[in-house]
């Protein structure tokens, strides 16, 4: 048997740019940044229990060196191998409160990068998946450089997004908006290799993912859309397996390939003051972005995430996100009570 030439996510970028006569190059550039970025996040993550790089900011590890916590030293990583570039104008990142400027000895360029540099940091200590989550925007305030215009864009906008996810592997995963596919890093290459090709969400949902020790702060109809997932409300062969691992990004990618449903719901104990957990502009829409390019859907509990109008950068919003079924399961359930 001969194995399948292997294809590099370099090549597999530039082969899409080539469906492109009239591409710069530019978007394909900053997803191998990105890549490349990754690469260096994995090998930190890898060496996380080793190197004692777990300690706090300012802290000193046992070489000595003055080390930072893992999601700063992502956030930093994400920024350098960006802000040369001459390829975006503005980025956003949930480790910064603000939208981070390209420094004004650097070039701008026609694309807005919004990140969560390492998302499910609450598992960094334990050894469980984390990720890094992207979405990339065009440009489209006038000036030269980039304001929070170009921040505040609906999801439906995007020109691409994805995640890398550090688990028992590391993968990245992204879409232009043409199919979604998956690489998984090499790491005796040091390269992302085309693992999943054209991944969709398969039809049947076996998962459904949420943090059930928040019931109590659901709206009834939340809690009997749970109840029915679990099979003790309605009929109990409709029970799917619960897996919730506390990392979106790893969630996510569970339910992208195997078939399910993630839930956020807001927490509704103050009447008239639904709070969310989840950040529109770096978790929620990209993923959306990447459920809907793979035959999936997800909303707000009211909306398409893709059409939420953001007016604020580190924006938080309720998310269901899975497969078409799934998500109109929620809608039912949500109308009903209305
Ligand atoms: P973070 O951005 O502070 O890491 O929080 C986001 C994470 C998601 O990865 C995950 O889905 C969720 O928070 C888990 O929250 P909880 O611990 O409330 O279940
Ligand atoms: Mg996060």
């Amino acid at each position: 048997m001969t194995a399948a030439q292997p294809m590099t996510i370099e090549r597999f970028i530039i082969e899409q740019e080539q469906r492109h006569p009239d591409a710069t190059g530019a978007l394909s550039q900053i997803l191998y940044d990105l890549a490349f970025a990754g690469k260096i996040i994995a090998r930190e993550v890898r060496k996380a229990g080793l190197v004692d790089i777990l300690g706090g900011t300012g802290s000193v590890n046992v070489q000595g060196e003055l080390v930072q916590k893992l999601d700063e030293y992502a956030n930093t990583t994400i920024f350098k191998a960006m802000d040369h570039t001459g390829r975006l104008c503005i980025m956003g990142s949930e480790e910064v409160a603000d939208p981070i400027e390209i420094p004004e000895r650097y070039p701008t360029g026609p694309y807005v990068l919004l990140f969560d540099p390492l998302d499910g940091s609450s598992n960094i200590d334990y050894n469980v998946s984390i990720g890094t989550i992207f979405s990339i925007h065009r440009k489209i305030s006038p000036g030269p450089r980039g304001d929070i215009t170009d921040i505040l864009q609906t999801g439906n906008l995007q020109v691409a997004a994805g995640y890398i996810l550090y688990g028992s592997s590391t993968m990245m995963v992204y879409s232009t908006g043409n199919g979604v596919h998956g690489f998984t890093l090499d790491p005796s290459i040091g390269e992302f290799l085309l693992s999943h090709p054209n991944i969709h969400m398969p039809e049947a949902s076996r998962y459904y993912s949420v943090n059930e020790s928040y019931y109590t702060r659901w709206t009834p109809a939340i809690r009997k859309l749970v109840d029915h997932l679990k099979g003790t409300y309605g009929k109990p062969s409709a029970a799917r397996s619960a897996r919730y691992i506390g990392s979106l990004v790893a969630d996510f990618h569970r339910n992208l390939i195997g078939g399910g449903i993630f839930l956020y719901p807001a927490d509704v104990r103050e009447p008239g003051k639904p709070k969310a957990k989840l950040r529109l502009l770096y978790e929620a829409a990209p993923l959306a972005f990447l459920a809907e390019a793979a035959g999936g859907r997800a909303i707000d509990g009211e909306r398409r995430i893709l059409d939420v109008v953001p007016t604020q950068l580190h924006q938080r919003t309720a998310l269901f996100v899975g497969n078409c079924d799934d998500v109109a399961l929620v809608e039912r359930f949500i109308a009903a009570e209305r």
